[in-house]
């Protein structure tokens, strides 16, 4: 075992609270869901049944009616904003009220292949139940956020996204308001530098939002007919279709027949919808605001991550591929969440620019299924030299290549394990 990966495993077990593990000490008190999908896949290459407890845990936070929740609130503490009392949820154990990028579909099978691969004899018995509850997660999905079945899953709030202040919501996010019913106490910025968080307006919005939906008793009817902000979203579609596809293979491997048709039919039709949001004069894939009816244009990372989840023509492979190779051109590190040309790039803001070794780890995943090996080959080595030469931050500048963010972060560390071992 290198030194490397010693340290990202150390880094793991010091941010374990009990069989689930937060993104960071202090700035993320809590479990994070992507995170803690990310998270199982770097346990699966050495430790598959803590792997299982890390969905376990986060299954422990899935609502009644299918939502996983973007944050379960497991225990206590008073160094994040918004906690539990903000949300105002039901839920037995304490969670947010709106949900995150749904990973934990693509999770489980790495970690059941990792487990049958090693032999755990109650692999089937541990998968089983967790199966059952992403599939009732991928239904809430299609029923509460995409309730005129086209195909493509809408957000209702920045944060459900992964990418809270990425410039794809600027012009969605002018129209809502700044005015708060909740007292907006930021914590993030106690912890790390402001000028790498997102803005107090983007936070004003941010809890206006949480207001209107928490008066709408967080009931999804309720808040699909009031929410100011709509997107239906092309990364999150990607990977809701990504992991739709693996839960159909586990689907064939438990013998549950009826849930694999169940879950083909919805497979097929967000593969063709997304197919839809391709933009040839944009070489890449975009978004729709559905309260204005316009594209998303503004240029991020999410406009590549359906190449995760569709098996492209050879012109769209073409167009996409030289489309990211101008954005990671002449930068220290690839790939940015905006490229450099556009105007709103900052290099150090959070969502607006900055690296992040989650999303290398999904463009590669991409850009191998479409064979493009290459470029899929030069991220990974981008990704890995990154955390080598400025440790485990949350997220690298691209222009300098300078760590930045919380530091000892949980998916930086999963990433790190997972791309080290897994060359082209
Ligand atoms: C809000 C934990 C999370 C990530 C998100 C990232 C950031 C939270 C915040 O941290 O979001 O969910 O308070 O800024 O944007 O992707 O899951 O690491």
């Amino acid at each position: 075992m290198t030194d490397f990966i010693a340290k990202a495993r150390a880094i793991l077990k010091t941010n374990d609270r009990g069989g689930y593990t937060v993104p960071t000490d202090r700035l993320y008190p809590f479990q994070w869901n992507w995170d803690s999908a990310f998270v199982a896949m770097g346990f699966a290459a050495y430790d598959v049944s803590r792997a299982y407890r890390e969905l376990e845990r986060l299954a422990e936070g899935q609502w009644a009616d299918g939502m996983i929740p973007h944050i379960v609130f497991h225990a206590p503490s008073d160094s994040y904003f918004p906690g539990p009392d903000v949300w105002r949820t039901s839920h037995a154990t304490q969670t947010s009220g709106i949900t995150q990028p749904p990973v934990f579909g693509m999770a489980l099978k790495h970690v059941h292949d990792a487990a049958l691969a090693s032999g755990l004899a109650e692999a089937d018995k541990r998968c089983a139940p967790l199966f059952e509850a992403a599939l009732r997660w991928h239904r809430w999905w299609y029923a509460a956020r995409d309730p005129e079945g086209t195909g493509l899953v809408a957000l209702l709030h920045p944060w459900e996204s992964g990418s809270d202040n990425s410039p794809a919501w600027d012009i969605a996010m002018a129209r809502v308001p700044t005015t708060t019913q909740t007292v907006v106490l930021r914590k993030d910025t106690g912890h790390v530098d402001q000028a790498m968080r997102p803005r107090d307006e983007d936070y004003r919005r941010f809890i206006h939002l949480v207001d209107i939906y928490a008066a709408c008793g967080w009931d999804p009817k309720r808040q699909w007919a009031a929410a100011p902000f709509k997107i239906a979203e092309v990364q999150t579609t990607a990977i809701l279709l990504k992991s739709g596809e693996e839960l159909e293979r586990l689907a064939d491997l438990l013998g549950r027949a009826r849930e694999a048709d169940e879950l083909r039919a919805l497979n097929a039709l967000s593969r063709q919808a997304l197919m839809a949001q391709w933009r040839p004069h944009l070489r890449r894939f975009v978004s729709r605001d559905l309260i204005s009816g316009q594209d998303v244009e503004a240029p991020t990372q999410a406009g590549f991550i359906p190449l995760l989840a569709l098996d492209l023509a050879p012109d769209l492979l073409d167009a996409a591929c030289a489309e990211m190779e101008s954005w990671a051109n002449g930068l220290a590190v690839a790939f940015p969440s905006t490229p450099r040309a556009f105007t709103g790039f900052e290099a150090k803001r959070y969502w607006r620019g900055p690296v992040w070794g989650v999303i290398n780890w999904l463009l590669i995943a991409g850009l191998r299924r479409n064979h493009r090996d290459d470029l899929a080959e030069r991220l990974r080595v981008a990704t890995i030299q990154a955390v080598e030469r400025q440790g485990f931050a949350e997220y690298f500048d691209p222009l300098t290549g300078e760590g930045c963010g919380g530091l000892d972060f949980s998916w930086t560390a999963a990433a790190y394990i997972e791309l080290s071992r897994n060359a082209a």
